[in-house]
């Protein structure tokens, strides 16, 4: 890790001048009467390079290849600070299409180097290249960066650290160390024919063969017992560890045995300090803890495995073991062994939920304009495949899909920010529902009997949201097939969650934190209850909202909700008053100072049939 940072840091140098160069002479040519005052310039630049390669790995005595960046897996680590602008080209040297986001990002006016493919941009085919450039604005703490197109995420995955400014402190004493644990599942086959399978097969996906830690399955898993990540820890000091879960489908719980945890952030943001033995990490959510060295010398496990709050889905039940190891322990002695949570303990995530309290929740939307409540879950619909056998895996011989406010999404042939950008006619329609179109009891009262019909609507539909709007959305989990806690993740943007519960959402009954709720990203909604998140809508863009596919493969592409914003309307710091999103993105790339981060020019259909 230490080695990519010192790559970032000398790379750096080189291309702040080739950036000077590009942005005088395009905007010496084009667009000197649209500099933007707005522009998040950024502190220093950091530069990465990524080439998205094929590996060849063993784990569990079996060699495999796998995708990878810059052949590590974990992918290097992207470090920077506060403000920084930082600058990723990726280069794609595999046959696979692929594209990378930057979870956690909120990418203030740079929506098109978010990274979803068929949403911000095409994917970057094979042989080609796309640079990414971002300000991480008011931003520090750990994320995270994977693939985001297809089940490719599996192996293409890392942490972006994110320091404060030169001379802030951490709000708590400075740990004499810090580390990274990041929290995989990992398939013997490949990742992406599974997929290809799963869709094919209208079922759910198979069970992970093992989980990693920083790539390290741990001695519960065969032919393992020396495939361990260790961290050496100096006896008396405090650790802070940065923990990111990158599975594709697994919440997990994480413990160290013998060691209380101090919560100290959360997605990326600061919280108020609490304790906990254990807790629950959602795919794609970060947690940095603070663990004290304060027990007898020793060795001591750290366990990360499955929570599965569905019922009768199988999982994988052997969990990743890591070591926590004083200077000093003999060698001979046993690890202390971990004792997780039972797989569907839900007060125990509860608990953990409940103690997240912002440090300082200074942007919260108090006076909300805009009430959207979206139901999820998951559908199964009907058959009219030629071959049930093969194609209808799903209960009930059905095809498994996945839903918001019983909408399964359905990939455009254009990236919808280019479609709107272009005007380009066909791609998606504007009429998300903002709510159920009937209400009913969600949770109880929803069929889940394939032969009652649970399918769904399908199509590719956004929701606009005027410039500035007070956002509150519900997300209510639906018993419609069964119910289970779906991570759900909002892309542009961080989210104060102001309450969750159990059953169905009633406004009249809910408590809601409006005193210092958590600014997260990603959040996974109770099983059979719901959330309730505020944001305001300053942050134009395509921006996605969607679950992580808790098993179910169809849900990082059919669930998508998707929000598109439009300014409208005056507002002091917008470019032009009364100017679309469509005119204001020509002017920021008109000021943008590297005309690579707007490809979406260059080929209109993602794909080439
Ligand atoms: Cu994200």
């Amino acid at each position: 890790m230490l080695s990519s940072r010192l790559m970032a840091i000398s790379s750096s140098t080189l291309l702040a001048l080739v950036i000077v160069f590009v942005f005088l002479s395009y905007q010496a040519s084009h667009c000197d009467a649209h500099k933007q005052k707005h522009w998040p310039v950024g502190r220093s630049t950091r530069f990465y390079d990524f080439k998205v390669q094929k590996t060849k790995v063993t784990k569990l005595c079996k060699s495999k290849e796998i995708i990878t960046i810059n052949g590590m897996f974990p992918g290097p680590t992207v470090y920077a600070e506060e403000d920084d602008r930082v600058i990723i080209k990726v280069t794609n040297e595999t046959p696979h299409n692929a594209t990378i986001h930057w979870h956690g990002v909120r990418q203030r006016l740079t929506c098109w180097s978010d990274g979803p493919s068929y949403i911000t941009q095409c994917p970057i085919q094979p042989g080609q290249t796309y640079t990414y450039e971002f300000t991480l604005v008011e931003q520090k703490g750990t994320m995270l960066w994977h693939a985001h197109i297809s089940w490719l995420r599996a192996t293409v995955h890392g942490a972006i650290v994110v320091y404060p400014k030169k001379g802030v402190p951490y709000p708590f004493k400075h740990p004499y160390e810090e580390h990274t644990l990041i929290f995989a599942e990992y398939w013997f086959k490949n990742s992406l024919k599974i997929e290809k399978n799963v869709l094919a097969s209208g079922g759910g996906p198979p069970v992970a063969d093992a989980y990693l830690i920083n790539g390290h399955p741990g001695p519960k898993y065969n032919c393992s017992a020396t495939d361990v990540y260790k961290i050496d820890i100096v006896p008396g000091k405090t650790y802070l560890l940065r923990l990111i879960n990158a599975g594709l489908n697994t919440e997990l719980f994480f413990t160290i045995a013998g060691h209380e945890m101090t919560v100290v952030e959360a997605d990326g943001e600061y919280v108020k300090p609490f304790n906990l033995n254990r807790l629950m990490i959602t795919p794609g959510q970060t947690i940095n803890v603070l663990v004290a060295a304060d027990r007898p010398i020793g060795t001591y496990d750290m366990a990360a495995g499955a929570y599965m709050s569905a019922k009768n889905v199988p999982f994988q039940n052997v969990s990743a073991v890591a070591r926590f190891q004083y200077t000093g322990a003999s060698l001979a002695s046993a690890s202390q062994p971990a004792q997780l949570p039972s797989f569907n303990n839900n007060l125990a995530v509860k608990s953990h939920m409940d103690g997240l309290r912002s440090l300082n929740a200074t942007n919260l939307p108090l006076d909300i304009d805009t009430n959207l409540f979206f139901t999820i879950g998951l559908n199964v619909e009907p058959c009219h495949a030629p071959n049930p056998n093969r194609s209808c895996q799903g209960p009930g011989g059905g095809v498994f899909s996945a839903s918001m406010n019983n909408i399964s999404f359905v990939k455009p042939a254009v990236a919808l920010l280019q479609a709107y950008h272009d005007d380009i006619e066909g791609q998606y329609r504007t009429d998300f529902p903002r709510r159920p179109r009937k209400a009913y009891d969600y949770v109880n009262g929803a069929p889940n009997n394939v032969t009652v019909d649970t399918a769904s609507l399908s199509g590719t539909r956004v929701t606009l949201l005027d410039y500035g709007a007070n956002v509150q959305l519900v997300l209510q989990d639906t018993g419609t097939v069964g119910v289970e806690n779906h991570p759900i993740h909002l892309h542009g943007f961080s989210f104060y969650l102001v309450g969750y519960g159990s059953g169905n959402y009633h406004a009249s009954r809910a408590k809601l934190n409006l005193v210092d709720p958590p600014y997260m990203n990603t959040i996974g909604v109770p099983v059979g209850g719901w959330a309730a998140i505020r944001f305001t809508a300053d942050n134009p863009g395509m921006c996605l909202v969607h679950a992580l596919p808790p098993r179910d493969p169809h849900e990082l592409g059919p669930i998508d909700g998707l929000y598109r914003e439009e300014r409208r309307g005056a507002t002091t710091d917008s470019p032009s008053s009364t100017s679309r999103l469509a005119d204001m993105l020509k002017k920021l790339i008109c000021s943008h100072r590297n005309l690579q981060v707007f490809p979406l020019f260059l080929f209109q259909y993602c794909d080439v049939s």
